[in-house]
């Protein structure tokens, strides 16, 4: 079930894809449930020659349990997914691990600006290096992503990382990730931005240790 979910190469992602299964069992099963009642009640009640609309009174204490029961319901539901989405809230958007790679990524229409903070590892300064539409990280370290936009609202979304998080202008906000596979996955914008907004559309790189470190040297070789 749920095949059609990109592969997952996140450290956290097992966790968010069972929340999805979650959400996604208690919607199908409601669905069938609710369809089903549909059709049979169309069935059973349908029109039939010589038998009359029914003509009903009411009565407060039934239709106070019509309105309570499925209130009940929906309350333990909601309530259930807040008590397993509340972990995952933590880990995954409340704070940052510690981390010894960072890049941010600075979103304009229509392109990723991606800067690397180079050997001194601090963004801003000389050695500083900018690709368009190219994120290079190793694999198993935590990295963390600082998004800026220099004009409308934008998100970045990598969908093997199960990472998606909005890029308003005038703030900075941090996310993290833990890529666990090497390779090479696709980095679209998520928030409809403008005419080339479906053309906004980079790569990430997830290298291995030896590779990264190849790259590294290949782009500040005089560090
Ligand atoms: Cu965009």
């Amino acid at each position: 079930m749920l095949s059609w979910l990109p592969e997952n190469i996140a450290s956290y992602g097992d966790k968010i894809d069972s929340l999805m299964y979650l959400v996604y069992y208690i919607t199908g099963t409601a669905f069938v449930v609710t369809e089903l009642a549909l059709i049979i009640f169309l069935i059973l009640y349908r029109r039939k020659p010589g038998r009359p609309a029914a003509y009903i009174t009411g009565n407060r204490a039934r239709q106070a349990l019509w309105t309570l029961v499925p209130l009940a319901v929906i309350l333990a539901i909601d309530l259930s997914l807040d008590f397993k989405g509340t972990p995952v809230w933590n880990e995954v958007k409340a704070a940052i691990p510690p981390s010894n790679v960072l890049v941010q990524v600075q979103a304009k229409q229509f392109n990723w600006e991606v800067h690397y903070p180079g050997p001194d590892g601090k963004l801003g300064t000389a050695d500083d290096l900018v690709m368009d539409n190219q994120l290079h990280v190793p694999v198993n370290q935590v990295v963390k992503v600082r998004l800026k936009s220099q004009d409308v609202i934008h998100s970045l979304f990598l969908p093997n990382l199960r990472f998606k998080q909005d890029v308003l202008p005038g703030r900075e906000i941090d996310g993290w990730f833990k890529a666990t596979k090497t390779g090479t996955y696709p980095m679209p914008c998520a928030e409809l931005c403008g005419f080339g907004h479906s053309g906004m559309y980079g790569q990430i790189t997830v290298h291995s240790a030896e590779d990264y470190q190849a790259w590294v040297r290949q782009q500040w070789p005089s560090s």
